[in-house]
């Protein structure tokens, strides 16, 4: 029996018609898979819903923003902290990111509506904390007694002169978080992106999708500040809205998580035609590649001789570290399940220290992330065809924009993987098993069958395996370490995997009743 009919093996035949479409056992040729379909009702499975997407996720880092969860208490709660993103604050930028602000709707608001206590919670926030913006997430009841929460957002954006934006991200929507991405990118894109009037300096590039999880947007944003970048913005890690305000004068999107933020690279590419480079600071190899393509993407021997300096140094500082660990680790195997792009980004890194993936899985991740998708170019008509160099940054009013004819862009997309994404199952080895929305059955089904050495995912899962005897990180919330990110993230990453695997616990994890004899006895009748 083939590795996916053995997980398979116990389904009924209707669960067995739909799970099967989800996992696959890499062959040559085998690139498709089922993804971003409704899970079946009833099965445990690790998604959470499109408030999180939208509130928790994307807009949840922004820090001088004040959030206001406009629902029951829990929803706030529940979404309060419990994603390790770093932010500071400082004397011109106010830090909102460890609070927690909710409406608090009880039964009378659900049946009389909820917006006065909308208006009062808006009014109460501003007097206290004076926030540079407020945004107004929405949970299930609230689209389904039908407030109008733009409405009250407009008045309230009158009223006390700040943006105030709200989002429809009725935990209901969608079949996961990833509706969430897409309605928070959406609001971005149409009230604050575009709305600032900074100038752009030579290297101006956003950062789309670092998420500061254990402070990896300041190790990237380090090795892009030593080399020279300007980063007008990281949406959203640690951004301040100012920052994001500016997203449009950049002259390239790097994108990070390519589920959660396309949405934004592929409308700063409609409206101001910047194009975006998929990046992955995840991993010392990849971390040098992603370095180079955007070196390539300017195209400026200065830059270029600069970038190689800093990978060489960075490079050297780690060198000593990173052959410890990869002599310990090599060899090992790990299993990944995380959301909708580590599981492709840790495998390199992963690689770096000779630990082979042999299965990875996503929550909600959409097909193009497994199988990769291409975007059309922006053409610019009237480009000139003789000379890609001179075209490449050409000045218009206060913005820059990529000029390019067809050939020119297909010229420069041999050099650059531009406005493109591979997605993960190309990147994975031949027989190795790729699983989409892999619910807590099948976790276990994976122990049994793969016996991966480390089960990388999150905390709806942890301890099922710690308690199968197997090592579990998180890659969540990287169990309140990090930063992963880059090249001292990279080390760190190994101490933690090595600490992980060589602590005595695992031989300690024993059934109670394999150590001592089992109590035993009747029940007598009375
Ligand atoms: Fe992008 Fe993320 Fe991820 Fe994601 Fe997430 Fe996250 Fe994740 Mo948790 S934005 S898709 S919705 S990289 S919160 S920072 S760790 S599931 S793999
Ligand atoms: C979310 C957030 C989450 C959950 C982590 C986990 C995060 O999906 O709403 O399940 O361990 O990274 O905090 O993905």
């Amino acid at each position: 029996m083939s590795k996916v009919d053995r997980i398979l093996d116990k389904y009924s035949a209707r669960v067995y018609k739909n799970r099967k479409l989800h996992i696959i056992e890499k062959t040559e040729d085998n690139h498709e898979i089922s993804a971003n379909t409704r899970t079946i009702p009833g099965i445990m499975t690790n998604r959470g819903c499109c408030y999180a997407g939208c509130k928790g996720v994307v807009l949840g880092p922004i820090k001088d923003v004040a959030i206001i969860t406009h629902g029951p208490i829990g929803c706030g709660f529940y979404s309060w902290g419990t994603r390790r993103n770093k932010a500071r604050g400082d004397k011109h930028t106010k830090n909102f990111v460890e609070y927690c602000f909710s409406t608090d709707m009880q039964e009378p608001d659900i049946v009389f509506g909820g917006e006065k206590k909308l208006k009062q919670a808006i009014k109460e926030v501003v007097e206290i904390f004076d926030p540079d913006a407020i945004m107004i997430c929405a949970t299930c009841p609230v689209g389904l007694i039908g407030d109008d929460i733009h409405a009250v957002a407009a008045e309230a954006e009158k009223l006390y002169n700040r943006k105030v934006v709200a989002f429809s991200c009725e935990g209901y929507k969608g079949v996961s978080q990833s509706g969430g991405h897409h309605i928070a990118n959406n609001g971005l894109m149409r009230h604050i992106i575009g709305t600032g009037d900074r100038v752009p300096t030579k290297y101006s590039i956003n950062i789309l999708g670092e998420y500061n999880i254990g402070g990896d947007a300041w190790e990237v944003e380090r090795i892009l500040k030593r080399i020279g970048y300007d980063i007008v913005v990281n949406i959203p890690g640690d951004s301040s809205i100012h920052e994001i305000e500016n997203a449009h004068i950049a002259h390239l999107n790097l994108v990070q998580c390519h589920r959660s933020i396309n949405y934004v690279a592929d409308m700063l590419k409609d409206k101001y035609g910047t194009s975006w480079l998929k990046v992955n600071f995840i991993g010392v190899s990849s971390t040098v590649k992603s370095l180079r393509d955007i070196a390539r993407y300017f195209n400026d021997p200065e830059l270029t001789a600069r970038t190689e300096e800093v990978i060489a140094e960075e490079l050297a500082a780690i060198h000593d570290e990173m052959e410890y660990y990869k002599s310990k680790l090599k060899g090992k195997t790990a299993a990944l399940f995380v959301g909708g792009s580590r599981s492709h980004h840790y495998q390199k890194l992963l690689k770096d220290f000779g630990v082979e993936t042999i299965m990875a899985g996503y929550e909600f991740a959409h097909r193009d992330d497994y199988e990769g998708r291409e975007v059309l170019p922006f053409i610019k008509e009237d480009a000139d065809s003789k000379n890609i160099e001179s075209l490449r940054i050409e000045k218009d009013e206060r913005r820059y924009r990529l000029y390019l004819s067809e050939e020119q862009y297909e010229k420069l997309r041999k050099e650059i993987p531009l406005d493109y994404y591979e997605g993960m199952i190309k990147d994975m080895e031949k027989g190795t098993i790729i699983i989409d929305d892999m619910n807590h059955f099948e976790t276990e089904e994976i122990i049994r069958i793969l016996k991966p050495d480390i089960f990388f995912s999150g905390i709806k899962d942890k301890y099922v395996i710690q308690k199968a005897g197997i090592l579990s990180r998180q890659l969540h919330s990287y169990d309140y370490s990090g930063p992963y990110a880059g090249f001292n993230g990279a080390v760190n990453f190994g101490r933690d995997v090595l600490m992980g695997l060589t602590t005595p616990a695992w031989g300690l994890v024993k059934a109670p009743w394999k150590n001592s004899p089992m109590i035993e006895g009747h029940l007598q009748e009375v």
